[in-house]
């Protein structure tokens, strides 16, 4: 698993200097190198805080996103920045709508997203490490589940895609599609990886399990997908949107079956060593997600460290 992340992780990492390269040489040509220093970050006259009135546009403050960029305010001294408590679905409009003004915006991002396959957007570097490396999505069930229901275990445990797959789901949702429509189209479109996990699985008759989650769009499509795959297994399966901590406290004490989102093993650390020892982790559904801020390629600056404070 090391290997593979890190092969991810120097991927992702050219593909970056790839596009800022192409961007250097094309779409920003016309302003010439007016302030571009030899190391192409930004020499320090953008005023993009005063432009932002020093605000990242943040989601719900349970996030661990957002707890994370609080601490960069705070490690890389962003006197008078402050991140905006808000919601994922708002984050995403306001996103949109300066992109369409080409104005300037930073949100609390995180991958996978459509949000980069629908705009040019890139993360700004974090020399200091504060939001973590590439991290898993992982599944997690509450005590007593295999014995309890061994096929919905056996599917749960079992369950393992990609980010591409995943934002598949989340293009679908943010074209306009039901989330359970985009989940069944993903379904069908993806019969052989299905199969795999729910082979030599017997179906069941209505037997009852609630997944949580939180109204996140990766999570909002990672557990309609496989809610869909319990209930093609005869499941009667109930999706309970919460806040995160109260999402991982459900599982914990076992009011809730399963969730397939833990963020690990920075986003939602904290948490998961307080419930640690309550709840069975299955490992991950997902490799490859990352955390960070996120801004416009149109945006002149490449690194935290490049924002002016007040
Ligand atoms: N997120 C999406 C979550 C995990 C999934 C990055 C917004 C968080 O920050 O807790």
């Amino acid at each position: 698993m090391f290997t593979s992340l890190k092969r991810l992780g120097i991927i992702s990492g050219l593909s970056a200097t790839l596009l800022l390269a192409a961007c250097g040489g094309g779409g920003s040509g016309d302003e010439g190198t007016d302030n571009e220093g030899t190391d192409g970050t930004a020499d320090g006259d953008v005023k993009y805080g005063e432009e932002m009135n020093y605000q990242i546009t943040g989601i719900e403050p349970g996030a661990g996103v957002f707890k994370a960029s609080e601490n960069a305010v705070e490690e890389y001294g962003l006197e008078g920045w402050e991140v905006q408590a808000s919601s994922s679905g708002a984050m995403a409009t306001a996103l949109g709508e300066a992109y369409d003004k080409e104005e300037p915006i930073i949100v609390t991002g995180w991958s996978p997203h459509w949000k980069f396959a629908k705009y040019d957007l890139k993360y700004l570097d974090d020399p200091k490490g504060v939001f973590g490396e590439a991290e898993t999505i992982n599944t997690m069930v509450r005590q007593g589940l295999e014995d309890d229901m061994p096929e919905a275990y056996q599917v749960l445990d079992n369950f393992y895609w990609s980010p591409d797959d995943l934002e598949e789901v989340m293009l679908k949702i943010s074209d306009g599609a039901d989330p359970r429509d985009a989940a069944g189209e993903w379904i069908d479109e993806n019969e052989d990886t299905v199969a795999e996990w729910t082979e030599g699985l017997d179906k069941v008759d209505g037997d009852e399990i609630e997944l949580v989650y939180v109204e996140w769009d990766t999570e909002v499509g990672s557990t309609n997908m496989i809610g869909l795959v319990l209930e093609d297994l005869g499941y009667n399966v109930t999706l309970t949107p919460l806040d995160n901590a109260v999402m991982w406290e459900a599982v914990a004490t076992g009011e809730a079956d399963a969730m397939v989102a833990a963020w690990l093993p920075g986003t939602h650390g904290d948490l998961f060593e307080q419930y640690q020892d309550e709840l069975i982790d299955l490992g991950p559904n997902l490799e490859g997600a990352k955390i960070g801020l996120v801004v416009p390629e149109y945006m002149d600056i490449d690194s935290i460290e490049d924002l002016d404070t007040k």
